[in-house]
């Protein structure tokens, strides 16, 4: 049977390509979930992929994830800088998450410098554009082989 990844993008990220494109890019958030579907029919691996700009509708994605899905790809966007919530939720799911950004959140503000998933995340990947969502599918099908 086939493996099943989530991808989920937290707030603000459905104004892609919309704003800030010296700083996101482009690409819409349309485009991404395009690109991952790609990497995931090349993967054989079937996909979901949503975005929220709600803390506790991510949290609960999260939680309804177990048993359900092999392997998640997570943009949490600011709530990376923020929330214990998602944390939380993220240290109850074992199942390899990728945390990806789009930015390098190393060189931006201070304030971004730290990301409360990472400590929870099997991978993080930073600073590569909308390419980090295709690169964070790879390393989670690399990993899901290993796996019964
Ligand atoms: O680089 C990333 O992917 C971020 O997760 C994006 C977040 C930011 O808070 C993180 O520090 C880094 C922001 C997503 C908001 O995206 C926008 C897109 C267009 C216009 C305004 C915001």
């Amino acid at each position: 049977m086939a493996k099943h990844i989530l991808v989920l993008n937290g707030p603000n990220l459905n104004l892609l390509g919309v704003r800030e494109p010296q700083t996101y890019g482009a690409d819409t958030l349309a485009d991404v979930e395009k690109l991952c579907r790609s990497a995931a029919r090349a993967e054989k691996l079937e996909l979901d992929f949503r975005q929220s700009n709600h803390e506790g509708e991510l949290v609960t994605w999260i939680q309804e994830a177990r048993g359900k899905f092999d392997g998640l790809v997570i943009n949490p966007a600011a709530y990376s800088h923020t929330s214990v919530a998602v944390h939380d939720a993220l240290r109850m799911l074992d199942v390899p998450i990728m945390e990806v950004h789009l930015s390098n959140i190393h060189a931006r503000e201070a304030f971004r410098h730290h990301s409360y998933v990472s400590a929870v995340a099997t991978g993080v990947i930073c600073g590569l554009g909308p390419a980090g969502y295709r690169f964070a599918i790879l390393a989670l099908a690399e990993k899901l082989k290993h796996h019964a």
